[in-house]
This record gives structure tokens, sequence and C-alpha cells, in this order.
């Protein structure tokens, strides 16, 4: 990890901040040291394939060299135009509407080439995207700004044309979400949103999911468990947006503190995924728990919600914000 010399860089900016008219206690918000700690990446990946390609591992002995021409940038969904929104919307609907490539004896619920990417949840989920859509920089979903607001006013869930659809329809008196713990460990207890049922607005309102639910916790308590993780099971996209729960996993400061202070890898690791049986989610389970719903509450098939890759598209720019260098697949992100 090169966090030092990045944290370095980071405090370099300090004092150009300070010297301006901005408050000194804005620049102390976390907010701002987060947009400060991933400018000092960006601007260092920039500054490092000015003079050389940059070497960076792809998989197991498969590496990619990234320069000023293959450098792609990911963006923060609310700052894309409409257009750019529409067009990976478009990207979307499009593997949804073409025929799977896995073949049904091998699953027979993989329909579309959506379907396909079932496999994202893997430690690299842009791998699976990258595949069908090799020219796409995903952009990606800023947690902390959410955070701030609610899910249902952000341009990725209100709904709108150009969001990734909204919540889905309220289901009243939903009792909590029970997350079974590991190893005997007692478990944990989260709040149900304002939704829980269909989602009936944007461009996802008519999409059918076709794979899972494998291992669905249910408001109210129970779990559905089905072994057979490749079945085909139509049904609606549901969605229960609950803010409370980004807001208290994946805000600012729980960021900051994951990049800061986890120096070692298996540590900075075990942070991000969080320790359910400790009552942590990590900001990584923050963002899963947030869109909840079905399949998003469904860890090995939550890739089936179409927000699935933006919510993961940041989880690749932390581990990027650690290591300094671009993506494998040559990201940087603004
Ligand atoms: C699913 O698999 C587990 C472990 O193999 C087994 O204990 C359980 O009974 C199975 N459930 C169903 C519904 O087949
Ligand atoms: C921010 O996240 C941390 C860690 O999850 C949590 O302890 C804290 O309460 C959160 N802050 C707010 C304002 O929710
Ligand atoms: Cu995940």
């Amino acid at each position: 990890m090169r966090l030092i010399r990045l944290l370095l860089l980071a405090l370099q900016t300090l004092p150009v901040v300070q010297g301006t008219s901005m408050p000194q206690h804005a620049t102390a918000m976390p907010i701002n040291q987060l947009a400060d700690l991933a400018h000092a990446a960006y601007e260092k990946s920039m500054e490092d394939l000015q003079t050389r390609s940059v070497r960076v591992r792809l998989g197991r002995r498969q590496y990619n060299s990234c320069t000023r021409d293959n450098i792609k940038v990911r963006r923060e969904w609310g700052s894309l135009t409409k257009t750019e929104r529409s067009a990976y919307i478009s990207a979307i609907q499009c593997l949804q509407a073409k025929p799977a490539f896995t073949p049904e004896s091998l699953a027979p619920g993989a329909k579309t080439r959506f379907d396909d990417c079932r496999d994202a949840h893997q430690p690299d989920a842009s791998r699976s995207l990258h595949g069908k859509l090799p020219h796409l920089a995903s952009p990606y979903w800023g947690w902390s700004k959410i955070a701030q607001t609610s899910m249902e006013s952000s341009p990725i869930f209100d709904g709108s044309d150009t969001s990734m659809s909204g919540n889905g329809s309220p289901i009243p008196n939903q009792g909590e979400i029970f997350l079974t713990g590991v190893h005997g460990s007692p478990g944990l207890y989260l709040p149900p949103g304002p939704g829980g049922g269909c989602v009936t607005s944007g461009p996802f309102q008519n999409m059918i999911v076709n794979l899972g639910p494998v291992n669905l916790p249910l408001a109210g308590g129970t779990t559905i468990v089905n072994n057979d993780s490749l079945a085909y099971n139509p049904r609606c996209l549901k969605r229960d947006l609950t803010t409370s729960i980004v807001q208290e996993f994946a805000n600012a400061s729980s960021i900051l503190y994951l990049i800061m202070q986890h120096n070692e890898i298996n540590d900075f690791q075990m942070h991000l995924q969080g320790t359910p049986d400790k009552g942590d989610l990590g900001v990584h389970g923050g963002g899963h728990y947030a869109i909840c719903g079905d399949p998003g509450r469904d860890a090995s098939v939550s890739p089936g919600d179409p927000a699935f890759y933006l919510h993961h598209a940041m989880v690749d720019q932390i581990r990027e914000l650690v290591s300094t260098l671009p993506g494998p697949f040559c990201y940087v992100y603004l």
C-alpha cells in the first residue's frame, strides 16, 4: 500500500485550500477530506501516466498496462449529465434484452446477458460488467453524498427516467430484518425502510428478476433459503431503500476511518466487508443493505439489481484509493 504517500499528497493540498476564502472548518469536514483524498489520488495517477505507463494487476499473473490513452474516468452518478446517465441505463437494458451466453443446461435461470453477470459478486465486481461492456467505465454511487440527504431524493434512486429506478411500493408495518450471525454469533437486526414491494418508477420498473432467491432475509425476521441458486424464478424487482443504514455504516467518517486507519490489508478487508456478528456491516454492507429488497438483500444474487454495479464501483474506488494505482481496467475516479 502506498497510503502514506497519498496522505502526504492530500495534506500538501490543505494549505492551498486553507489559503483561499474557504472557511477552515469546511476543510476538516470528513466529506471534504474524502474529496481531497480522492482528488489527490486522481492527480497522482494522472501525473504518473504523464511520463510512463503504469502496470496494474488484472488477476493471477495477468497484468494490464495503463496509459494516458486507455485510462477511463469513473464518475459519481450525480455528476454525469442526463445524456450520460441515459446511455448507461440503455447499456444495462441492452444486456437485459439479449439472450444469455450461459447454457440453459448449466443455469436454467440465466435468461439474459445481464443474468450472465450474476457472478459479479466476486472480489472484483467490475470484472463481470467489464467483460460484457468493455468500453464502459461504470459510474459509482458516492455513499457519503446520500448519507447527507436521502436515498429517495438522490439522482440514483429518485425514480426519474435518468435514475436507476426508485423505491419499491410501500408495505406498511414491516418488521425488522434479521441477518443471521455466523459461527454461533448473535446476528444483527436492521430497520425496515419505507418501501419493500415491487419497484414502480423509472427505467427498471418492468424488469424481471430471473435468478434467486438464494438466502434472502425478509422484513419480519424470517429468511428464504433455496439451495438451487441457478433456478428460474421470474419476479419483479423489489427494493426497500433505507437511508438510515447508509448513514450509519457508509458515511464520510466511516469511509475515511477505513482508508486512514487500516494499514494492514487483512484488517482493511475485514473492516471494508464488515463484521455483522459484531453489529458492523462495514461500508460495503452499508451500501448493500441500504438498497435492500429482492435481490438486493440477497448477497449471492444481489448483482440482479442494476444499482449493484454503482455500489460496487464505489467499493472499487475505496480499494484503489488505498493503493493509489489506477484500477485493473485502468480506471481513475473523479
Ligand atoms: C440446503 O442445503 C443444506 C446444506 O447442504 C441442507 O442442510 C438443507 O436441508 C438444504 N435445504 C433444502 C431446502 O434443500
Ligand atoms: C458514521 O459511521 C460510523 C461508523 O459506522 C458510526 O459509528 C457513526 O455513528 C456514523 N455517523 C452518523 C452521523 O451516523
Ligand atoms: Cu457486495
